[in-house]
């Protein structure tokens, strides 16, 4: 059987204030033509589907077609919940949709949803662990030596298991070894969690204390590991153990990956052929650098030619050592998408690390002026009002820089 492995998908994730849901609907669509092609069984999503526990209707839309889209097409859907979805939600009608070859992991209760599969090599198990965490435990653990007390009375002790210091790896592994993995047969595990040793983003959500990670010897009896929750693709050990990364990027420390969907063909046991196809996005997502001229030339010429890479996803860094009076209005009259603007000069060098204070010395007078008037107005300036601002602030410096 061949099947598409996704992950972290965060519809709905605003990116620098800019809405993603075009770029997602956009990108779901070549997932959806990527299985056709492909001619593929089905399709796992390993969790982080959305970006928010109550995601915006519009997010909602989008993945009611892409499952919709999926079923009408035949092919089988195996997904599981992620830490920025609420898993109570995520597994609503599940029961329903399990009759359409959807398959969405209930929530996790001690036990995982197995399903089996069938091909001419025998049966392949596919097993769904949602995120967990160590209070998911935790609890099952509680309400079952609950139940057991409750059933025994007084007479047998009940073996008070020490659940107050779970961690990460001790909540999974509790999870998986209670899966009853049958070694003959070829069994596939979807999980949403942060093995040690992955390489990480700055998309991701680092848990405090960074203690979410988990041995990936946890996972030696499955022949595919589908993992999600790192954003970067990547293997663990063996290549079978595989985060296959976010269909977009998701932030600039991503603007030089290339983005994938991971598809693996379930042969006999023992042998799973993984390729991967590369996903082209909407709009790209980009570094540009350079003093304020030379990237305003180049955006320029860029616009003449209708370059559709004038619409990326960029963040500028300007090297100038003097900051630019308006200009991120500026730049975005020929890079539209202008997410984030930086200088790189000897200020900027001088001190990396910038606070909330330091945030707004990097503001010019004008920007931070209309930000004051959009707060106290709720509207933005006139142009009229800009230009005359423009100039008072001009004179204003004129004046100062005249002085001794
Ligand atoms: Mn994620």
């Amino acid at each position: 059987m061949k099947f598409l492995h996704i992950s972290d998908l965060h519809l709905g994730k605003r990116v620098n204030e800019f809405s993603m849901l075009k770029d997602q609907k956009y990108i779901l669509e070549q997932i959806l033509s990527i299985a056709g092609r492909e001619r593929a069984d089905g399709v796992i999503i390993a969790g982080d589907i959305y970006d928010k526990p109550v995601p915006p209707a519009e997010a909602v839309q989008v993945f009611d077609r892409f499952l919709t889209a999926l079923a009408r097409e035949g092919r089988k859907v195996y997904a599981v919940s992620g830490n920025h979805d609420s898993a109570e939600r995520i597994a609503f009608g599940a029961a329903l949709m399990r009759e359409q070859g959807v398959y969405i992991a209930p929530v996790y209760d001690g036990n995982v949803e197995k399903i089996t599969e069938h091909d001419a090599y025998g049966d392949i198990c596919i097993y769904l662990l949602p995120f967990v965490k160590p209070a998911t435990v935790r609890h099952v653990l509680t309400r079952e030596q609950e139940e057991k007390a409750g059933a025994v009375q007084e007479n047998e002790e009940v073996t008070g298991q020490e659940t107050a210091a779970l961690t990460y790896d001790d909540a999974v592994r509790f999870a998986v070894e209670r899966m009853e993995v049958d070694a003959a047969k070829r069994n596939i595990l979807v999980a949403h969690q942060f093995v040690t040793g992955a390489g990480r983003c700055e998309s991701e959500e680092v848990s405090v204390g960074g203690l979410d990670n988990v041995d990936a010897g946890i996972f030696e009896r499955f022949d595919y590991v589908a993992l999600g929750h790192i954003h970067t693709p990547q293997h663990i050990g063996r290549e079978t153990v595989r985060y296959c990364g976010t269909p977009l990027k998701y932030s600039f420390s991503e603007a030089g990956q290339e983005k994938s969907v991971t598809v693996l063909e379930v042969k006999e046991k023992g042998d799973i052929v993984l390729s991967t196809v590369p996903l082209q996005p909407l709009h790209d997502m980009r570094k540009i650098r350079g003093t304020y001229r030379e990237v305003m030339a180049a955006g320029g010429r860029a616009a003449r030619e209708a370059d559709p890479m004038q619409e990326d996803y960029v963040e500028i860094t300007l090297t100038d050592e003097q900051d630019i009076l308006d200009g991120i209005q500026k730049l975005r009259t020929v890079y539209p998408n202008l997410m984030r603007l930086v200088y790189d000069n000897s200020r900027t060098r001088q001190n990396q690390t910038f606070t909330a204070a330091e945030e707004v010395e990097r503001k010019s007078e004008l920007e931070l002026f209309a930000e004051f008037y959009e707060l106290q107005n709720n509207s933005p300036m006139s142009r009229e009002q800009e230009e005359f601002m423009r100039r008072l602030i001009e004179t204003a410096r004129e004046e100062q820089e005249g002085q001794p």
